[in-house]
């Protein structure tokens, strides 16, 4: 966990620096991207220094430089050095580090740390999950009408749009809010903080999710694939929330439109 949440932090404080230099490029011509971009290069390399230095020969998957084994291929790092990279880039201070420890295929670490705000949030199997040094419990809401529900919403050339239209129109007659943050990870370090009662969404990759996912758990909520089962890496879907918010969300979204 000091190995994980020192590489977050140090590569946050990299990330910040490089968000303030986003908010001054905003009105150039030639706009952030290129600029982004090396951010987030420059953050997973700070990472994989850090991880590597601290265990040498766990093996990698990162979403810039992909999988790269080591010799132990029982530990794997799963890692998302800027997590809601479009907000990065326009300026707005949502986004996050996401960094979970998979040991033996099982995931039994999570860090997902916000720099903007100074949220460092943790979690390890069988030790609960933390936002800071305070310990999280997901939200006790058993209504959906009481709830408060994140989402992705997919976007020009990136997922099925019609099957969203559907589940939004489904699940938004039902709740209290629905809410974009377009941070995958920091959405469901928000549902183990109880700040949100559920989270689903469609088209991620397990560096998006990893150290969401044993945070919820962690937090005593359930995280499952779109059908209510374990295939959250194969399928790229998930859907989050405490044990009645969740099964109410599952079966909501589905329901055929009449
Ligand atoms: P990213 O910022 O690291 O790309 C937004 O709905 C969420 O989807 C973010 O967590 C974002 O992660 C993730 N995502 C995964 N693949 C994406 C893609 N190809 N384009 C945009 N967002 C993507
Ligand atoms: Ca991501």
């Amino acid at each position: 966990m000091n190995v994980m949440v020192q590489a977050a932090v140090k590569a946050g404080r990299s990330l910040s620096r490089d968000f303030g230099e986003v908010q001054n490029l905003q009105v150039s011509m030639k706009g952030p991207g290129d600029y982004v971009s090396a951010a987030d290069k420059k953050a997973e390399q700070i990472i994989h220094a850090e991880l590597a230095k601290a265990r040498p020969g766990y093996s990698f998957l990162m979403e810039e430089s992909g999988a790269v084994a080591g010799d132990d291929p029982q530990h794997r790092w799963i890692v998302d050095p800027l997590d809601g990279t479009t907000n990065f880039l326009h300026g707005i201070p949502i986004f996050s580090i996401s960094i979970a420890l998979e040991r033996q295929g099982q995931l039994v670490a999570g860090v997902v740390y916000n720099p903007a705000m100074d949220e460092l949030y943790t979690a390890e199997r069988g030790g609960g999950a933390f936002l800071n040094d305070r310990r999280l419990r997901v939200a006790a809401r058993k209504n959906l009408s009481d709830a408060v529900i994140g989402t992705g919403v997919p976007h020009l050339g990136r997922g099925h749009h019609g099957n969203f239209l559907i589940e939004l129109r489904n699940v938004m007659g039902e709740v209290s809010g629905i809410r974009r943050m377009g941070s995958a990870a920091l959405d469901l370090a928000y549902v183990a903080a109880g700040r949100m009662d559920g989270f689903w969404e469609h088209g991620l990759q397990p560096w998006d999710v990893a150290a969401g996912i044993i945070l919820i758990r962690e937090a005593g909520g359930f995280a499952t694939d779109d059908k209510g089962g374990q295939g959250i890496f194969e399928s790229g879907s998930i859907v989050a929330g405490n044990e009645p918010i969740h099964k109410a969300l599952l079966k909501t979204m589905r329901k055929p439109i009449k």
